[in-house]
Order: structure tokens, then C-alpha cells, then sequence
């Protein structure tokens, strides 16, 4: 289906059509793809998301490289460097999604790195033991994973296929950490008293890399509507949970919550709550390591300048060879 084209001179009544026709479009499962006219909200709203998505690649690659160094076997060193390069690439395909909608990479950065822009609570959690890498790809992934086969089937296009990719990636970044974390559980007492202060010290967090509750999720209602959104907040933390408690229960290792049972009439698991008071400063930037994150990120950018004052002398050469042939 051919996609709809913005007309030079937009009134009103133009633009009321236009986004009858988009939302027609949406409705009928129809990628929306760069060159297609939609909404100005729209627009925006995928910036928003794609480019926090691609922070949150960005920024998750320092939790882990904190340990590169201190992995205990070659094994586990080369599996957790090629892990850390794949997010640095989730990064990349997602930066170059959003700016098909007409923001540039350096706005982007320019914001995750002034603190205007969000990423991913989770990340500002530190990595106390080697344990919290196995944990990391066990639970992080894990809930990565839930939430992103849902934005498979979004409905931008860049980020719809973004995501088919990643997917297969982060299961095995998933693999990777339930490895890790089973090695441990099964290991001496001390490793699997590191592996159960490890799941002590993510569950919750990683619980809350959903989101709000669905009644205080602001964007959910025009997400659903626009089905940048397939599932709720709630659903997929559900999801997540039914599926990571049989995980901790073949482990061995206990999950943080005293509220936590089977229901057996709703089929899913009961659990307790959250404490949204801890989630808020988090994003609000005062977790426990929100500052390291963006210093750490800030002077990887300055560091890096040179690297990217070469790559555009390099290709200016190029064209001027080219040119000059
Ligand atoms: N952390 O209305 P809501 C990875 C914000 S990385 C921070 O429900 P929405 C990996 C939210 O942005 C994978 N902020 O929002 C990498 C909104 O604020 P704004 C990361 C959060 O968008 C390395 C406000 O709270 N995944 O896999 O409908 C190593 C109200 O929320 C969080 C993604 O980025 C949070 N946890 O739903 C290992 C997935 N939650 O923007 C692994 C893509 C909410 O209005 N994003 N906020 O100022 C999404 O699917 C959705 O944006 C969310 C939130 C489900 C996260």
C-alpha cells in the first residue's frame, strides 16, 4: 500500500484528512515508514521512545564493562566482551531509526548527555560482584526481551525491524547470563550465596524496567492508539514474572518477596509491590549511580572526538579522490 504523501501547502482540512488516513493506516497494520506523512505528535513520540531505547543500549553497555577485566575465565571474557559489543550495536541501529524521523545523532547525544534525556532505570544500579553479570543477562535480558517481541510488530517501520534483530541478539545475551547464574547457584555455598544476594539486589529493579503501573503510565493511552504499544506495562511485568519464578525455583535461589505466590485462579503469580517512590528518583537522576553513568558517557564522547574528526577527514578524502578521478 502506497504511503501518504504530505502535499506542499497542508490547511487544516488537509491536515484532519492526513491524519484520518495515518491513523487508517495504523489501524490496518501498515508500517509507517520515514517518507510517509504522520503526525507531528507522532514524530515525536517515536523520537522520544527510540532514542531513549538507544540511550538505554548505551548506557547498559557500562554496568558490564566494569567486569571485562575481572571475568574469571577466558570463556566468560570473551563471551561478555562480544555481549557488551552487541549492545554498542543495538545502540547504533536504534540512533539511526530515529533520526529516519528527522533528528540528528549529535541532538540526541547532546541530550542524553545534558541529562534531559531518559534512559533505562535499571542501569543506574552498580555491579557489586560477578554475579550481577550472570544476573544482568539472566533478568535484564530477560525482561528486554518480553517487552521487545512486542515492539517487533510496532508500527514505525525502522523500529519495528530494529527490534526483529535485537531480539535474536539479547537471547543470547539472555543464555549467556542464565549460564553464568546457574553455574554459580550450583557451585560452593559462597557462589550461591553471591548469586542469591545478586538476585536480592535486581528483582525489584528489574521489575520496575516496565514502567508505571498501567493507571499512571501518561503515554500508554496514544501509544495503544498509534500501536507503538501492544501490551500494557503491567501485562508484560506479568508476563516476565510468570516466567522468571519457575527459572529462580530450578536454581535454588529464592526471590525477594514475601508476597510472592501462585494464584491459582488467575493463573499467574500474585506478587507485592513496588516501590514506585525509589523507581521515580531513579529516573528523576538519583539513583545510585545516575552521576558515574552520565560522567563516565560524557567523557567517553570527549575522549572519542578525535576518532570522529578522523573518520570525517578520512571521508572528505575520499570524495575529493573520487571527485578529483
Ligand atoms: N526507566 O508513560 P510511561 C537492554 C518513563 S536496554 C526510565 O509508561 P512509556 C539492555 C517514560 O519514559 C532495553 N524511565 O512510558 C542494554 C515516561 O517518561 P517520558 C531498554 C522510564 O514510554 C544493555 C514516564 O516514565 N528498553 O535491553 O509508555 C545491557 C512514564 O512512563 C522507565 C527500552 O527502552 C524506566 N524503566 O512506557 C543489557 C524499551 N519506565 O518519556 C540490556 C523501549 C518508564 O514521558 N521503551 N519510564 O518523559 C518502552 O517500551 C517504553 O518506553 C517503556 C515505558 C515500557 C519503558
Amino acid at each position: 500500500m502506497a504511503g501518504v504523501e504530505k502535499p506542499e501547502l497542508v490547511t487544516a482540512a488537509d491536515e484532519a484528512a492526513l491524519e484520518v488516513a495515518f491513523q487508517a493506516r495504523v489501524d490496518a497494520e501498515t508500517r509507517i515508514e520515514p517518507r510517509d506523512w504522520m503526525p507531528e505528535k507522532y514524530r515525536k513520540f517515536m523520537v522520544r521512545q527510540i532514542s531513549q531505547h538507544a540511550h538505554s543500549e548505551y548506557v547498559g553497555m557500562l554496568p558490564e564493562g566494569n567486569w571485562i577485566t575481572r571475568a574469571p575465565t577466558l570463556r566468560r571474557k570473551a563471551a561478555l566482551l562480544a555481549k557488551i559489543q552487541d549492545e554498542a550495536g543495538h545502540a547504533a541501529y536504534l540512533y539511526s531509526a530515529a533520526e529516519t524521523l528527522g533528528t540528528s545523532r549529535d541532538q540526541m547525544l547532546e541530550d542524553l548527555h545534558s541529562g534531559k534525556a531518559k534512559y533505562s532505570s535499571i542501569f543506574n544500579y552498580p555491579t557489586l560482584t560477578w554475579a550481577d553479570i550472570g544476573t544482568i543477562g539472566w533478568l535484564v535480558d530477560g525482561a528486554a526481551i518480553v517487552n521487545q517481541v512486542a515492539l517487533c510488530r510496532t508500527s514505525y517501520g525502522p523500529y519495528a525491524r530494529a527490534m526483529v534483530r535485537i531480539c535474536k541478539e539479547e537471547s543470547f545475551h539472555q543464555r549467556q547470563g542464565f549460564e553464568i547464574i546457574t553455574t554459580l547457584a550450583h557451585g560452593a555455598p559462597e557462589q550461591k550465596a553471591m548469586a542469591q544476594d545478586a538476585l536480592n539486589r535486581w528483582w525489584w529493579p528489574a521489575l520496575m524496567m516496565f514502567g508505571p503501573h498501567d493507571a499512571d503510565s501518561p503515554n500508554s493511552e496514544i501509544a495503544f492508539k498509534w500501536k507503538v504499544k501492544r501490551q500494557s506495562n503491567d501485562d508484560l511485568r506479568q508476563r516476565f514474572v510468570d516466567m522468571t519464578v519457575p527459572q529462580a525455583d530450578y536454581l535454588g535461589l529464592t526471590v525477594p518477596d514475601p508476597d510472592l505466590k501462585w494464584n491459582g485462579e488467575t493463573g499467574q503469580y500474585d506478587f507485592g509491590a513496588i516501590d514506585w517512590e525509589e523507581f521515580w528518583r531513579v529516573v528523576k537522576g538519583d539513583g545510585l549511580c545516575n552521576r558515574d553513568r552520565l560522567d563516565a558517557r560524557r567523557s567517553a564522547h570527549e575522549d572519542g572526538a578525535w576518532v570522529r574528526e578522523a573518520a570525517l577527514a578520512h571521508a572528505a578524502k575520499k570524495r575529493a579522490t573520487k571527485s578529483a578521478a
